[in-house]
């Protein structure tokens, strides 16, 4: 049965912590990739969010809108069923938590976990009744394109240069899969510990084309066991992105600190919270002078 609405409890009585400890208590498992759902948990709040546009305030992570068709079955949402299928314990054991709470909440935890930084977040998305609202497919990133697509994609959520950099240092986690993207292979050398990896594999090694089948992937000539996407490569080709590149490879606690600020605002874009008086919250307004 599709997954529908959770009215059972109003939000307020949802106790987060618990839900945090129930997300935890799924992260591990050794039969599937690299030992762990996180970095598909990440994946996970990063495609339910990454779908906004500040042009027409539509997309975003409220709503909840990936557990139905048709944004469930966008060729760049491959795979993500397996996180959303995994987390319905959670949701269930909940009641009053909203799907679209519990897939960005589940990135935040899961990035947490793996070794990130903390990272604000709060509750208060609703979940829609079907897929209606989801924007036309195309809001997510192409791995085959370079920086003009990069920045067309980004800036329409509202993030600069540097946010960029930073968001995308979160490949540093998890793997690409022949059968969801068509790429295949880790990005570093571990895979399910957040660091500033990503970056310095990019400066530090000599990356050539991967002769292969697949799509056009970059192998580093030295183990070949290690990849980057045409879109990664794009990060140290354009002056621009490359000089974050550089600082976050020299100091991993400045990128783990912008790159906290740079997902806590992408799972937020288009949410409206409510204030304690039911009326709403100013959207662009930040939560953090609210609390
Ligand atoms: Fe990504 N990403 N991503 N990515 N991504 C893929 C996997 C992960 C792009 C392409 C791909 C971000 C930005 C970009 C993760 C987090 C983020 C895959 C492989 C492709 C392709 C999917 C597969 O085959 O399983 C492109 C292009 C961009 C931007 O230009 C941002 C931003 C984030 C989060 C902040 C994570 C984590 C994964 C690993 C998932 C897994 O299953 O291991």
């Amino acid at each position: 049965t599709a997954p529908g609405d959770n009215k059972r409890a109003t939000p307020s009585k949802v106790d987060y912590d618990q839900v945090r400890k129930s997300i935890s208590a799924l992260l591990d498992d050794n039969n599937y990739d690299d030992g762990s759902y996180g970095p598909l948990f990440v994946r996970l709040g990063w495609h339910a969010s990454g779908t906004y546009s500040h042009l027409d305030s539509t997309g975003g992570s409220n709503g909840g809108c990936m557990r139905f068709e048709p944004e469930s079955g966008w060729g760049a949402n491959k795979g993500l069923h397996l996180a959303r299928e995994r987390l319905e314990s959670v949701y269930r054991a909940h009641p009053g938590l909203t799907y679209a709470d519990l897939y960005t909440l589940a990135a935040v935890v899961a990035i947490e976990e793996m070794g990130g930084p903390t990272i604000k977040w709060r509750p208060g998305r609703d979940d829609h009744k079907d897929g209606k609202k989801s924007p036309a497919d195309g809001r997510l990133p192409d791995a085959a394109q370079g920086a003009q697509h990069i920045r067309d994609i980004f800036y329409r959520m509202g993030f600069n240069d540097q946010e960029i950099v930073a968001l995308v240092g979160a490949h540093s986690l998890g793997r690409c899969h022949t059968d969801r993207s068509g790429y295949e292979g880790p990005w570093t050398n571990a895979p399910t510990t957040f660091s500033n990896e990503f970056f310095r594999l990019l400066l530090e090694e000599k990356w050539q084309l991967r002769r292969w089948k697949g799509p056009k992937q970059y192998e580093d000539v030295k183990t070949k066991a290690l990849m980057m996407l045409p879109a990664d490569m794009a990060l140290i080709e354009d002056p621009e992105f490359r000089k974050y590149v550089v600082q976050y490879a020299k100091d991993g606690d400045k990128f783990a600190t912008d790159f906290a600020a740079a997902f806590g605002k992408l799972l937020e874009l288009g949410v409206e919270f409510k204030t304690t008086d039911g009326s709403r919250h100013g959207k662009n307004e930040s939560f953090w002078k609210r609390i």
